[in-house]
């Protein structure tokens, strides 16, 4: 390690590492003004008991060979050199390609990675397979399918969610923020690709200085700061959508809207509100919880002044979750303001920090990934449907796709044991491949289902160029320490495979990494920064500790302000030419669970008598996703080494539980353990449990349930939002909650499979879980 400050980036935050005795020290980017705590688990990257040191193969695969096998999840792993995995992993995608072809391979390999231009993994992995003619990869994110999906229909664009109004309109314009979902400030701390500096704190507190007033629509009240002095409209879960249609017949019904814009600007206007007849603020308030004088007084204060109205991405991770989006965009509509400075709708406002800053539209250094032959893509969010149905029919925005077959499952730079729903189904389905490769610098739960495990470097091991759209620089990423034990780059490791598959000079050009970066900043500079007048310096100086600031981009939003202006001369790239409140090609599709206008459905995962409450599955205030789940951060919210869940002191008193006791939460699709905190912030009968906690199936056993640490997607559903967009729901799930008994087991996950842990207690080789079968429906292992 470097006994000098090193720069560096991640997507929580640019800091510089130094090298001590006592292990790294971390240090925020002087320029950052509200630096991440999520830099407390920067430290942990280079933790060697869970670091994956070198390849390993699942003993079941490599001494029986490749094929569909419940063992996978079940198995020891051998250790193995590089030669001797690169050889045998080669063979294997020879004899693929000849079985099935290239569209038998899945390559979406979906997942968040590290911060970094050239080391991308996606990137890497994505033109590895370009260069042997393509493969099956995914469509959309788990993010946010249901814009992606519904966007083109309603605004011809998926613009909205790219480039809102910036907050330095809506800090300027705004009189009115009506959150849906909030603006959680720990959301913002992260940005995918890195944020040197955080601004939406101070964003929101001079909006607010300067006289704006919010209003929180969300089943927590944290979700938007307490100096922001919101108005807290504590709904139910999943029925943000009746909230919004009875806010629109309130302006409808007291001619609050605006009929110029309707006329001029949108389609349908006449069937929607006709559609909002029935739906008062009395029909609201028993679905809601808001009462209804509650939601009049909203309509009335939004018309009355510059209304902006978000809604955030997690509101779309559920079933129907395309409608509450389609519901905030009409409702914006009724009030005429889209396309005005501070006015309008916006999608995920703080559900990022990069969501509403000024991006340059300047183009960064990018590893080019070749284009893909093939254009077989999945929505994301189906793999274990892909997996356990090959050849099946489904419906996806308008168009009948079959699943591909597949048989070679290859991910670099995601976790989706940690990130898809359902994770005892994700097993089963994990079980139909024929073969798993997983690059991993950690022993996740991933890397332990798979058959093959590379051994990765982390970012903190290789120097590259950090920059995102969303930044204002870019920045020399430093390598702060050599590659642990034999970790090799995910570059080196697929150029080593590229070669023996005969693509290799294809797919390193004749460059080594350092070459790569070298050559990646140097076409950047003489090219897109000249032309933008940015002064970049040779990389010989940038590459040590470097920073670049890139142009700001314009504020209002591009799209839609220029259709505002003039309709006809801008016409949005809809069938209509205008903002769809009804669409007649989504009716066209015909999917009963997503009709022509916004449509209100009840909530999937609603309290019932077996289970009694809603749970909220969302993104983690202290890591990113499972990124580094072992970190200080990290580990000091666990409640004896439990993810903690969140429960309403009253909620608490009725069940006889206490803070700080480990609870067992079970769902229709499982269990898990988790550590009770209690807190007036939640609405009662709503629980909140982040995602992230790596599964732990051995101390689940230990303890009778599916997950002993507290992984969330053990409970939730695998379904998708609707035909239309096929998006992730793993944001709510209906459970009940009970005291656990007898021992808590240690967690496991944190040591390498077969290893022998910190408590001196011999990590097993994975799990012992014998019963998975393969038959989709049938239980689950006991
Ligand atoms: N229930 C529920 N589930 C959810 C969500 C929810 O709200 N509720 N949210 C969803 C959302 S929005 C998202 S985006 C997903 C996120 O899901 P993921 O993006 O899959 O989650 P991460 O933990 O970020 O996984 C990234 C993995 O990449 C590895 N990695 C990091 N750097 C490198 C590298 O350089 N090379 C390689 N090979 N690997 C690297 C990390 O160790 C980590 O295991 O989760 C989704 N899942
Ligand atoms: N610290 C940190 N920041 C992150 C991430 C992370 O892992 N850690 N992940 C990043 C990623 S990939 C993404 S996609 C974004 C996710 O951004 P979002 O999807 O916006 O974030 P979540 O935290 O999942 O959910 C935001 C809030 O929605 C509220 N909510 C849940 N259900 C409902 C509902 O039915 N109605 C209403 N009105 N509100 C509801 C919850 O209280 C929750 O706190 O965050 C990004 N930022
Ligand atoms: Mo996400």
């Amino acid at each position: 390690m470097s006994s000098r400050p090193i720069l560096h980036s991640s997507h929580w935050g640019a800091f510089t590492a130094t090298g001590s005795a006592e292990g790294l020290r971390v240090d925020p980017h002087p320029d950052d003004p509200a630096p991440s705590p999520l830099l407390g688990n920067v430290a942990a990257a280079l933790h060697a008991p869970t670091r994956v040191l070198r390849p390993h193969v699942r003993r079941g695969w490599w001494e029986d060979g490749p094929g569909p096998d419940p063992r996978r999840g079940d198995d020891e792993y051998l250790p193995v050199g590089w030669d001797e995995v690169l050889d045998r992993l080669a063979a294997e995608y020879r004899r693929v390609l000849a079985v099935g072809g290239n569209e038998a391979v899945y390559g979406g390999s979906y997942g968040w990675a590290s911060a970094g231009r050239f080391h991308h993994a996606q990137s890497q992995l994505h033109r590895f397979l370009n260069c042997l003619g393509g493969a099956t990869r995914s469509t959309g994110t788990y993010s946010h399918a249901t814009g992606e999906a519904l966007l083109p229909h309603v605004v011809g664009s998926i613009e909205p969610l790219l480039w809102p109004t910036a907050w330095a309109s809506v800090e300027r314009h705004t009189d009115l923020v009506i959150a849906v979902g909030g603006l959680p400030a720990k959301n913002s701390e992260v940005a995918s690709g890195g944020i040197t500096r955080h601004e939406v704190p101070g964003r929101l507190r001079a909006a607010r200085a300067r006289g704006a007033e919010f209003v929180l629509v969300s089943p927590q009240r944290d979700d938007l700061a307490a100096e922001l002095d919101a108005e807290w409209l504590a709904l139910r879960p999943g029925t943000d959508t009746a909230l919004l249609l009875a806010l629109g017949h309130v302006l409808v019904a007291e001619d609050r809207h605006d009929e110029t814009f309707l006329r001029d600007c949108t389609t349908g206007a006449e069937e929607f509100c006709a559609s909002l007849r029935e739906r008062t603020p009395e029909w609201a308030e028993p679905i809601t919880g808001i009462p209804a004088q509650t939601i009049r007084t909203l309509a009335r204060r939004a018309a009355a002044g510059r209304t902006m109205i978000t809604v955030s991405w997690s509101i779309g991770r559920t079933r129907h979750g395309e409608q509450p989006l389609w519901a905030a965009i009409a409702l914006a509509a009724l009030l005429g303001q889209i396309g005005l400075p501070g006015g309008g709708f916006g999608h995920g406002y703080a559900s990022t920090g990069g969501v509403g800053r000024r991006s340059s539209s300047m183009p960064l250094p990018t590893f080019p990934q070749f284009a893909d032959p093939l254009r077989r893509r999945i929505p994301v969010a189906r793999i274990a449907d892909a997996l356990l149905h090959p050849g099946e029919e489904y419906a996806f925005d308008g168009e009948r796709r079959r699943y591909p077959h597949l048989r070679l499952v290859h991910w670099a730079g995601g976790n989706p044991f940690h990130h898809h729903q359902d994770l005892r189904r994700l097993r089963r389905a994990f079980a139909a491949a024929e073969t798993v490769v997983v690059h991993e610098p950690y022993w996740t739960s991933t890397a332990r289902h798979a058959d093959v495990v590379l051994a990765t470097t982390t970012s903190l091991e290789r120097e590259d160029l950090g920059a995102a759209r969303y930044d204002d620089r870019l920045l020399a990423m430093g390598r702060v320490s050599p590659p642990l034990g034999k970790a090799r780059d995910d570059y080196a490791a697929l150029a080593d495979l590229a070669g023996r598959l005969g693509v290799g000079e294809r797919f390193t050009e004749g460059r080594d990494a350092a070459e790569w970066v070298e050559h990646l900043y140097e076409e950047w500079r003489a090219g897109p920064a000249r032309r933008a007048g940015v002064e970049a310096p040779p990389y010989a100086r940038f590459r040590d500790g470097g920073e670049v600031a890139l142009p700001d981009g314009t504020t209002e939003h591009v799209l839609l302000a220029a259709f505002r202006r003039d309709p006809s001369a801008a016409p949005l790239r809809t069938p209509s030419g205008r903002i769809e409140l009804v669409s007649a090609r989504v009716a066209g599709f015909g999917y009963a669970d997503c009709p022509g206008l916004p449509t209100w459905f009840a909530p999937a995962e609603a309290p019932d008598a077996e289970h009694d409450l809603v749970l909220l599955a969302n993104n983690p205030a202290t890591r990113l996703h499972s990124q580094l789940d072992h970190g200080a951060t990290s580990q000091r919210s666990k409640v004896q080494g439990r993810e903690p869940v969140r429960m309403h002191p009253r909620d608490a008193e009725r069940r006889g539980l206490r803070a700080g006791q480990v609870v067992v939460l079970e769902s229709r699709q499982g269990s898990c353990l988790a550590g009770l905190v209690l807190s007036d912030a939640l609405r009662e009968g709503v629980l909140q449990m982040s995602t992230g906690a790596w599964f732990d199936p051995v101390a689940g056993a230990a303890a009778g349930v599916d997950c002993g640490h507290g992984n969330v997607n053990v409970l939730t559903a695998d379904v998708g939002t609707s035909a239309l967009a096929q998006g992730c729901t793993g944001q709510h799930v209906a459970v009940r909650v009970r005291a656990h008994t007898g021992p808590v087991p240690p967690v496991t996950v944190f040591a390498a499979p077969g290893a022998v842990g910190a408590e001196g207690v011999s990590s097993p080789a994975w799990v012992p879980l014998r019963t998975i079968r393969s038959t989709e429906g049938e239980s689950h292992y006991s």
